[in-house]
């Protein structure tokens, strides 16, 4: 699509809707931004987006987009001739449906910056492990690749860098769900679906819908493209079967004879029936079953990208954990502090504890995404010494936990007092885990700031020593 000359709406100020008016900026068309929360300010906006136009080599004072807060004029609306979402907005939302219905296409910020791609594509997916697996992928395109970019959900906007990219550069991305519902043409070399269980569930209402969502991300491969799938994942293996892409499968719990797997504490590629000892697990500097996986995904990745052997092993045995993702933070006082603000659901939150080797103090809770506990609860039963609990989900998450028959629960109202509760019951031997399986909203903007302040608060426990 011609994008120079166009009214573009975009709906959301956040960093997806300032990446995509920059990026329209710098195309020549028309965009207006508009959020409908009450708490932004036109000036905060414009300031966001004058240093995103600097950033991203738009030329000042030119155009600049109009800025619309709260609510939307019916003639901004007519004149849009394309409607570019953030990931927050449902695709259910009377405004999306009003343009889907006069027949204006809307997209997401991936697909309106992928107009822009040059290059090859690595697109990663899956309810967990997605931004374990770009980091690592990410890292190992830059040993081999001349020019390489990392972007997505991981927290960098696409329209940011598509406009770098050339034919031999390659783009890895984390993709979620959000974003998947609202391509078109995006089409990746070799994608990723790593795991799905469910997450989500209030936005995507079913997990047919969810499953759906992640599957999108191979809608537009074809037979020269590659699909890494989980085979130890039901609904991973079920997508398995019509996918139009060739599939490369991984698996921790099965001998495959095709694709990569764990035997004992070795990983293994088979391919054309002869299997080869890639490394032994205890060789990588991240921790749990999970992390794995994510290596088996990003091994597979590299052999579809033609990347040597030698390169992204080395990459993956020094590769250490991503901020927020069982992030070991610190030992004080014999006691492990363990960061996993980023376990945002029961299924995350259920790899973070099993990853702990020691009586562990938990803390979770936070925004209700209408998930259900009981897994996670079993999966910690025998470990867990103390639930400390916090935010919306706290009296949910504690009824759960007390039907499992586990009482050993307290409440806290405010993070530092959650913390607080940990230091004082934590003796030598033991870990301390932010594992919350909630989002962070309400009590913090993302799960960046909840881990940083964990963090935080760990370090100056160290100070007090
Ligand atoms: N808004 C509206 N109307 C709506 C919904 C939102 O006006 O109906 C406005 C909000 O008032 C807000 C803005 O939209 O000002 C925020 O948009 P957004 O929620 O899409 O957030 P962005 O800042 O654009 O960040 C998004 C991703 N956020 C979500 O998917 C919720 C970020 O992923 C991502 O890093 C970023 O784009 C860059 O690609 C975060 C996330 O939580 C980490 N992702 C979920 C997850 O990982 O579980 C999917």
């Amino acid at each position: 699509m011609e994008l120079a000359g166009k009214n573009v709406l975009i709906i959301g100020c956040g960093k997806s809707g300032i990446g995509a008016a920059a990026f329209l900026l710098r195309e020549g068309a028309y965009p207006v931004l508009f959020d409908e929360s009450e708490k932004l300010t036109e000036k905060t906006v414009r300031e966001s987006l004058a240093v995103k136009m600097e950033e991203t080599g738009v030329t000042i004072g030119a155009v600049s987009a109009k800025i619309v807060l709260g609510k939307l004029p019916e003639e901004i609306k007519e004149q849009a001739k394309l409607l570019v979402v953030s990931p927050g907005v449902p695709v259910d939302s009377p405004l999306v449906e009003e343009f889907q219905k006069r027949g204006i296409p809307v997209w997401g910020e991936i697909e309106l910056a992928y107009q822009k791609e040059r290059g090859q594509v690595v697109a990663i997916t899956g309810t967990n492990g997605k931004t374990t697996t770009t980091t690592l992928l990410g890292e190992i395109m830059k040993r081999h690749f001349e020019t390489s970019f990392v972007m997505g959900n991981i927290g960098y906007p696409y329209a940011d860098i598509a406009g770098k990219t050339t034919e031999q550069s390659v783009t890895v991305g984390e993709i979620s769900s959000f974003q998947l519902e609202t391509i078109e043409s995006f089409h990746p070399r070799v994608s990723a679906i790593l795991n799905i269980t469910p997450d989500h569930l209030n936005r995507h209402h079913t997990m047919e819908n969810y499953i759906a969502a992640k599957n999108n991300i191979t809608k537009n491969q074809n037979n020269n493209d590659f699909c890494i799938l989980n085979y130890d994942n039901k609904d991973t293996r079920k997508l398995g079967e019509a996918c139009p892409a060739k599939v490369l499968w991984f698996s921790v719990r099965e001998e495959l004879r095709e694709g990569v797997f764990l035997r004992g504490e070795e990983i293994f590629m088979s391919q054309g029936g002869k299997s080869e000892s890639l490394m032994n697990i205890r060789e990588m500097r991240l921790v749990g079953l999970c992390n794995v996986e994510n290596v088996m995904a990003a091994i597979l990745a590299s052999e579809a990208m033609g990347v040597p052997k030698e390169e992204y092993l080395d990459v993956i045995k020094n590769f250490r954990a991503v901020e927020h993702r069982i992030e070991f933070v610190e030992e004080v006082r014999g006691v492990a502090y363990y960061n996993d603000s980023k376990g945002t659901n029961p299924d995350a939150a259920i790899q973070a504890i099993s990853a702990m080797e020691r009586p562990t103090i938990l803390i979770g809770g936070g925004y209700d995404k209408e998930s259900d506990y009981d897994q996670w609860v079993e999966a910690f039963l025998n470990k867990v010494k103390l639930l400390v609990l916090i935010g919306q989900t706290k009296k949910k998450i504690a009824a759960c936990a007390e039907s499992h028959g586990f009482r050993d629960i307290v409440f806290a109202d405010t993070f530092e007092e959650a913390f607080g509760i940990c230091v004082q019951n934590a003796v030598g031997g033991d870990a301390v885990l932010l594992s919350p399986a909630c989002a962070s909203w309400g009590m913090f903007s993302n799960y960046e700031e909840r881990g940083r302040l964990f963090k935080e608060l760990v370090y100056r426990e160290r100070e007090r020593m």
